[in-house]
């Protein structure tokens, strides 16, 4: 309970109901950017009476629908929610009028919200109601939930994770493991938690359109297309018009002046040089919360980018997947070779997942 300096009492019920508010609020993964994912119970005589999650940015918060599905049973009960109530107008009416209107005797918080204009005032609002409130309750889950939404919170940037696939001789590769592309695998699994993914031109060259899950109603993020070699073609292959998202192209002003991607009716913007700043801001702007830097495809195109991410500390996490292949040089590069593993960005909190397919290892930078 040390997060945002809240002091707590919490039971061990309240860690099971907070964890259930966390499962409920799992369901609108990718959807509700940028608000963040947010699960609410209502619980009485030590029964669950009401439940609900927020469904999507513009519709009404997790506690209005626990409040509803709970009905009048909602007096003198607990409520459970991952994320502190909000007590603001926003695009939808303050959910600690509703909880006070209901008359619930508690409430339980996972964390305070990072959202300055929420930020400790909706737990004001409901002590100055006479409720008693908890704050801080299996926090560090509710946290991992949002990290997203915290991180651009806090730092007016989208969370940015950088994927690629290795050898298991340590070279990029430019494929996806077996399996991967199709619907529910690995990689349309990964997509559907981000708000973007950022690609090269050159996936589409060769008629490989992004893949991404299938299933009716299933998050696609935008695609952020970088177009960078005024040699190679003049044009954006046109498997764009098979992604059903909305697409971006960020391109230099001379690859511009070669390719014809205005044409195409396609948002397109040319930059002297194409930049992190500038993609990452328009991210933001755009309310998107974490984005995938897929460097699949074209490591060269990607190269400055991600220089850039890491000289800047914008990159904040890796997902990389081994595939059981050898390939390519043997031989060390020297501009590589490290003499301590103090010489190179450290990686923390590194979790790995192995199939005889792949290993799937993600970890954070700390910088
Ligand atoms: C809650 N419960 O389920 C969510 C909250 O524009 P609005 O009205 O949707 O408000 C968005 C802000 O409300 C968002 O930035 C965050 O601070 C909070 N989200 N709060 O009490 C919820 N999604
Ligand atoms: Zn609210």
């Amino acid at each position: 309970c040390d997060g945002f300096g809240v002091q707590c009492a919490a039971s061990n019920d309240d860690a099971f109901f907070i964890t259930r508010c966390v499962q409920l609020a799992r369901k609108a993964v990718g959807f509700t950017s940028p608000n963040p994912l947010v699960g609410c119970l209502i619980v009485k005589d030590g029964q669950v009476v009401g439940e609900g999650f927020h469904p999507k940015a513009g519709q009404p918060h997790a506690e209005v629908f626990a409040l509803r599905d709970a009905g009048d049973l909602a007096q003198n009960s607990t409520a459970y929610v991952s994320l502190e109530p909000c007590n603001h107008f926003g695009r939808t009416p303050p959910c600690t009028e509703a909880l006070i209107k209901a008359k619930v005797k508690k409430v339980v918080v996972g964390m305070v919200d990072p959202n300055p204009i929420v930020a400790f005032k909706g737990v004001e609002r409901l002590r100055d109601a006479g409720i008693e409130v908890v704050v801080g309750v299996e926090e560090e889950l509710c946290k991992s939930l949002n990290e997203a939404y915290i991180h651009r919170m806090l730092t007016g940037k989208p969370l940015v994770t950088l994927r690629y696939s290795l050898s298991v001789n340590g070279n990029f590769l430019d494929l996806l493991g077996n399996g991967a592309t199709d619907s529910g695998g690995y990689y349309s699994r990964l997509l559907q938690e981000y708000d973007a993914v950022v690609i090269s031109s050159s996936l589409f060259g060769e008629n490989l359109s992004v893949p991404a899950s299938q299933e009716p109603g299933a998050n696609q993020p935008i695609r952020i297309i970088i177009h960078k070699d005024p040699s190679s073609s003049n044009q954006i292959p046109l498997a764009i018009s098979e992604v059903t998202s909305k697409v971006i192209i960020f391109t230099d002003n001379e690859t511009a002046k070669a390719a014809e991607v205005a044409q195409q009716g396609i948002e397109t913007v040319a930059l002297d040089q194409i930049n992190l700043d500038v993609i990452l801001d328009y991210c933001n702007r755009q309310g998107l919360c974490s984005v995938l830097l897929d460097i699949r495809g074209s490591f060269g195109q990607f190269e400055e980018l991600v220089k850039e991410g890491i000289k800047k500390n914008y990159i904040n996490k890796f997902v990389t997947e081994i595939l059981p292949v050898w390939n390519g040089r043997t031989e060390a590069d020297p501009l590589q070779t490290l003499k301590s593993l103090e010489q190179g960005v450290k990686v923390v909190n590194l979790k790995s997942k192995a199939s005889d397919q792949s290993v799937v290892i993600e970890g954070y930078f700390k910088f």
